[in-house]
């Protein structure tokens, strides 16, 4: 062999060794790029709607992602000791990877998310929805965007409904003097003492334990929280007055986010938006006609266990109260300084896309 051919030769047997180590490693070191486990805030149990659909995330990461992003989902928020409101602040911190949590939790941080929790404002999907794709829901993920959150589908927990165990709410004297236990979101304080009665803040954890001691008379949560929780053992009165609303939004640290390659954001982008129609449809099942019962057979092959809230809470004994317009009129009425004063708060400017939004 000549020089020159060994050389070649000697090259060849390099270059095909480089290969194939190249090959055995690299895979594992592209891996060894994300996480073992990415953690998943989540406020409820796995039971709750908002619980199911976190899970259904975490699912669909995995399958999509070809098992390289695992999301693990921390429910009763675990990872924040109860203390709900702080979700997205560790989020943005990077305590935290990600997060499928309520509007409500995030508002401390993200102040334009109270938009959709003023009192009588919203009061039906069409009009949500309307927020979610107009400039208002635009405006809250912009805003999340500024605090080093990103935004990657809405979810819901649904319209608030009030309950009680003393008597059926039909008129703002019905709340008088009774103990509600609201999230400690001081627009929820503000709505309640409008309305005369005595709200108290606590954690959903703690929540739950002065729901089963009888330590306040009522509290308010959407039907996607009621039924998991079985309120019928604690509350005889439910009032379905759709005061306000409780979207949610799945959630990711931005710096972390920005890190992953395109087709692994692609990928979790749209595990976050199919899990989000498929949990947006438990909450509004049996709420909407057969809207969402239908999304959840055709689309997702499930079926729900209580297709019917209402009546299902009726069968338990609960009195189920649905509110006339003049009625609802009232509540509004009575709440109007609060919307005033949280219009103010929210930004005046915001308030108003959101009202454009809904009369489109
Ligand atoms: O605390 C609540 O009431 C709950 C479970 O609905 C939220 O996390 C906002």
């Amino acid at each position: 062999m000549s020089t020159i051919k060994r050389c070649m030769f000697i090259g060849f047997v390099f270059s095909v060794a480089i290969m194939m180590v190249a090959i055995v490693i690299v895979p594992s070191g592209m891996a060894a790029d994300f996480k073992k486990e990415y953690k998943l805030q989540v406020n409820v149990g796995p039971s709750f709607y908002w619980g199911i659909g976190a899970t259904k995330f975490a699912d669909l990461v995995r399958e999509k992602t070809n098992g390289q992003v695992n999301v693990k989902p921390y429910f009763g928020s675990a990872l924040l000791k109860g203390a709900q409101l702080k979700s997205a602040q560790m989020v943005a911190k990077g305590v935290i990877d990600c997060a499928y949590e309520s509007t409500i939790n995030i508002s401390p941080v993200i102040p334009e998310a109270n938009i959709f929790h003023l009192p009588f404002f919203i009061n039906t999907f069409e009009n949500l929805d309307k927020m979610k794709a107009g400039q208002s829901g635009h405006a809250v993920f912009v805003a999340m965007e500024k605090v080093g959150l990103t935004p990657l589908a809405w979810a819901e927990n649904g319209f608030r409904q009030v309950t009680n165990s003393k008597r059926p709410i039909e008129k703002p004297e019905d709340l008088k003097g009774l103990r509600i236990r609201v999230v400690g979101n001081p627009l929820f304080m503000d709505t309640f003492r409008q309305l005369g009665a005595d709200p108290v803040n606590m954690n959903w954890g703690d929540a739950q334990t002065a729901f089963q001691q009888g330590v306040v008379d009522g509290q308010e949560n959407p039907v996607g929280v009621l039924i998991p929780v079985q309120i019928h053992q604690y509350h005889s009165y439910a009032t379905m007055w759709n005061y306000l609303v409780d979207p949610l939004v799945i959630y990711w640290n931005q710096k972390q986010w920005k890190a992953f390659p395109a087709d692994i954001q692609k990928a979790i982008q749209d595990a976050a938006q199919a899990s989000g129609r498929f949990e947006i449809a438990l909450c509004r099942a049996g709420l909407d006609g057969d809207k969402s019962i239908n999304v959840l057979k055709n689309e997702f092959n499930y079926t729900m266990e209580v297709p019917d809230p209402v009546k299902f809470m009726e069968s338990k004994g609960m009195t189920v109260t649905f509110l006339k317009s003049e009625q609802v009129k009232a509540f509004a009425d009575a709440t109007a300084p609060v919307l005033e004063k949280w219009t103010k708060e929210i930004g005046v400017d915001l308030v108003d896309k959101a009202r454009a939004d809904m009369a489109r």
